[in-house]
C-alpha cells in the first residue's frame, strides 16, 4: 500500500488507482469513447502521449498538412448541435482547424479531466489472476482497468529510416508527425526532404513556397490528385447543415462511410478511347479529389483498367511539369494507381516549375548517409541547412506493438503477431482478452473516413460492454480458430483486388522486417458493419465470454485480490 498524488492531482491510500475502462489516446476515436463511456457512467482514464488533444492532427503539425476529405463529412456526427454550430472555412481543413475542433469538441462535452497529458503508455499487461489490465505509462501512472480501448492510432508510430549519420547531421531535422509546436523557418535555408508520399506532398508545396533551395528526395513518386481546397462557400455549407441528418445516414451505411455524390460510368472498357479521356477530363475538372478513382467501376479491379486511368495522370503530370526529365521522373510507374493511398494536392507538381525547387532521384541514386552537413547519395552530395523526414509510419500495428502489450500467459504482442496480425473481427486478438482496438488491422480503418469509423466502432465496443455487463460477464475474448476464418475472409476479398501489387504501408512493406500482410479489411465498411452485429446476433459467435464474481458497479480490487474467472460461451 501507497500513498501517492495522481496526475490529476488526487491522493490515492491504497494499491494502484482503478478504472472501468483505460482508453489510450485522446484523438478523435479517443475522445469519442471518452464520450461514450462516462455516458454510460463506467470510470474511464485516458492516456494520452501528447500534451494536446486530437491525435493523428495533434502530431502532424508540419506545414501543409491538411486532411483529404471534406470536412462536412470528416467530423463527428453524434451530435446535431455540433454538426450545426461548427463552422469549417475550408472544404479540406488544414491541421490547425481540426485541432481547434478536437479541443472545441473536448471542452464543449467535458472530457478534459478524464484525460492524462504527457503520458504514454508503455506497458499493458493482463493480470489472468485477477481478470484485469495493469496499465503503466512512462512518466509512472499506473491504473488497474477491467477494459482497455486501444485508440492509439492507425498513422501513429513514426517511421525514422535508419540513416547511417543521421546523429552527426549539424543542422536541425525533424520527421513530419513530430514537428515542433513554435514551427521552423525555412526563409534562404537549404532545405533537404525525403519522401514522397502524402505528407511529403503536403509539405513540398508548402516548404517550396519559402524555402532558399528545397531539394526533394523521390524514392517512389506519387499517384496526386487536385484537392481543388477552396474557401467553404456558405450555400454549400447551409445545403450540408440542413441534409446532414438524411446525408450522415447515406454516410452511415455506405462501404467507404463517404457521401460520394459522384457518376460512375461502368467498366473503362465499355468506352473508346476518346470517350474515356472525356470522362477522365470531366472527372479531373471536377475536382473531387479522391471520388476521381471511382470514375470507372474496374479501376481497382483491373490492372488493365486501372493503367487506363493511371496513364491518364502521367499525362497530367507531363502537362503540368515544364521540365520533361522531371515530369518524367514524377510519373509513377512501378505500381497501379491507388494500391499506395493516393495523395491528394493543392499545387504539388506545379511546385517543380520553380527555380528552388530540385527533384532528387534516390531510386536511383540512393542515400548513403547524412554528414555533418548534409544528405550523400551515390551521385553527389548536397549541402542542407534543414533536414525533413516524410518518411510515414510503422502504420496500422506500430501503436499497438510499441506498449509493450502482454496477454494470458505472458504472451507478447509482437511474438503474437510475429507471421501476421492475427485477430477477430479488427477489434480483439485472442488471449489478449477486454483489450479492443480502433482501427486496428483487420478493420475498415484507414480505408473508410475515420472519424465516422471510430464513431461507429466505439458504438460497437460500447455496446458489447453493456451486453456483458447486462449479462453478468466478466470478460470476453476470441480463439484462434475465429482469427483464422476472419484472417481468411479478408485475404479472400484482398485477393481480388489490386492491393497486393505495391509496395506500400497497407502490406508493411515500408518497414524493414515487417511481415507482408495486407492488414485491412476490405470489404466497405457497411459489410464490415453487418458481419460484427452478425458475430454478436448469433450469440457472441467467435468469441468467449466468461464470468467471475466481478460485476459492473463493485468495488474493482487490485490485481491479486480478484478471483480467477470460470470460461465459458453464452448459451
Ligand atoms: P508514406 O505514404 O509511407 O510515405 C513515405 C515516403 O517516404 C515514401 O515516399 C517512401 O518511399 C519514402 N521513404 C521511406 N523510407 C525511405 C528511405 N529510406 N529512403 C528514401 N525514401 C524513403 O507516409 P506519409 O506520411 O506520406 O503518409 C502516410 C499516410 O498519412 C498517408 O498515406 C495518408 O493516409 C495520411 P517508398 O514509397 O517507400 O519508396
Amino acid at each position: 500500500m501507497t500513498t501517492a498524488s495522481t496526475a490529476a492531482g488526487r491522493t490515492q491510500t491504497s494499491g494502484p488507482e482503478t478504472a472501468d475502462v483505460v482508453v489510450v489516446g485522446a484523438g478523435f476515436s479517443g475522445l469519442y469513447a471518452l464520450y461514450r463511456l462516462r455516458g454510460l457512467n463506467l470510470k474511464v482514464v485516458c492516456f494520452e502521449a501528447g500534451d494536446g488533444v486530437g491525435g493523428t492532427w495533434y502530431w502532424n503539425r508540419y506545414p501543409g498538412a491538411r486532411v483529404d476529405i471534406e470536412s462536412m463529412q470528416y467530423s463527428y456526427s453524434f451530435d446535431d448541435d455540433l454538426q450545426q454550430e461548427w463552422r469549417w472555412p475550408e472544404y479540406f481543413s488544414p491541421q490547425a482547424d481540426l485541432e481547434d475542433y478536437a479541443n472545441h469538441v473536448t471542452d464543449r462535452f467535458g472530457l478534459r479531466d478524464l484525460i492524462r497529458f504527457n503520458a504514454r503508455v508503455n506497458r499493458l499487461r493482463y493480470d489472468e489472476r485477477a481478470g484485469r489490465w495493469d496499465v503503466s505509462t512512462e512518466r509512472g501512472d499506473r491504473v488497474i482497468a477491467r477494459y482497455v480501448i486501444a485508440a492509439s492510432g492507425a498513422l501513429d508510430a513514426t517511421n525514422i529510416p535508419d540513416f547511417p549519420g543521421l546523429e552527426s547531421f549539424r543542422g536541425e531535422w525533424h520527421h513530419t508527425s513530430q514537428w515542433p509546436k513554435e514551427g521552423v523557418n525555412f526563409e534562404g535555408k537549404r532545405v533537404g526532404l525525403i519522401g514522397t508520399g502524402s505528407t511529403g506532398v503536403q509539405a513540398t508545396t508548402a516548404i517550396g513556397k519559402t524555402a532558399g533551395h528545397l531539394y526533394v528526395f523521390q524514392r517512389t513518386p506519387a499517384y496526386s490528385l487536385p484537392a481543388n481546397n477552396r474557401p467553404l462557400p456558405a450555400d454549400y455549407e447551409l445545403d450540408w447543415k440542413s441534409h446532414y441528418a438524411e446525408r450522415r445516414s447515406v454516410m452511415h451505411a455506405n462501404f467507404a462511410l463517404g457521401y460520394l455524390p459522384v457518376q460512375q460510368h461502368g467498366s473503362v472498357f465499355d468506352y473508346t478511347p476518346e470517350a474515356r479521356t472525356q470522362i477522365l477530363e470531366q472527372a479531373w475538372q471536377q475536382r473531387n479529389g479522391l471520388l476521381f478513382l471511382r470514375t470507372f467501376t474496374d479501376t481497382m479491379l483491373s490492372l488493365e483498367a486501372n493503367e487506363i486511368v493511371a496513364e491518364f495522370i502521367r499525362g497530367k503530370i507531363r502537362e503540368i511539369v515544364k521540365d520533361p526529365e522531371t515530369a518524367e521522373l514524377l510519373c509513377p510507374k512501378t505500381y497501379p494507381v491507388g494500391t499506395k493511398r493516393i495523395c491528394m494536392d493543392t499545387g504539388y507538381f506545379e511546385t517543380f516549375n520553380n527555380p528552388n525547387v530540385t527533384l532528387v532521384d534516390v531510386k536511383s541514386n540512393p542515400i548513403t548517409e547524412i554528414t555533418p552537413s548534409g544528405l550523400r547519395t551515390t551521385a553527389g552530395e548536397y549541402d542542407l541547412d534543414i533536414l525533413i523526414l516524410a518518411t510515414g509510419f510503422d502504420a496500422v500495428t506500430g501503436s499497438l506493438t510499441r506498449m509493450n502489450i502482454t496477454g494470458v500467459g505472458g504472451v507478447d504482442l509482437r511474438e503474437k503477431w510475429a507471421e501476421r496480425p492475427t485477430n477477430f473481427l479488427g477489434y480483439m486478438v485472442a488471449g489478449f482478452p477486454n483489450l479492443f482496438m480502433i482501427h486496428g488491422p483487420g478493420s475498415p480503418g484507414v480505408l473508410a473516413q475515420m472519424i465516422t469509423g471510430g464513431e461507429k466502432q466505439v458504438d460497437w465496443v460500447t455496446g458489447v460492454i453493456t451486453d456483458l455487463d447486462r449479462n453478468g460477464y466478466a470478460s470476453i475474448d476470441t480463439t484462434q480458430e475465429a482469427e483464422q476464418d476472419w484472417g481468411a475472409e479478408m485475404a479472400e476479398m484482398a485477393a481480388k483486388t489490386l492491393y497486393q501489387h505495391a509496395n506500400s504501408w497497407y502490406v508493411g512493406a515500408n518497414i524493414p522486417g515487417k511481415p507482408r500482410y495486407f492488414m485491412i479489411y476490405i470489404g466497405g465498411f457497411d459489410q464490415y458493419q453487418k458481419r460484427c452485429d452478425e458475430q454478436v446476433g448469433k450469440g457472441y459467435e467467435g468469441f468467449v465470454l466468461a464470468r467471475n464474481e466481478v460485476r459492473a458497479g463493485d468495488e474493482v480490487p487490485t490485481g491479486d485480490e480478484v478471483p480467477a474467472g470460470d470460461e465459458q460461451r453464452p448459451a
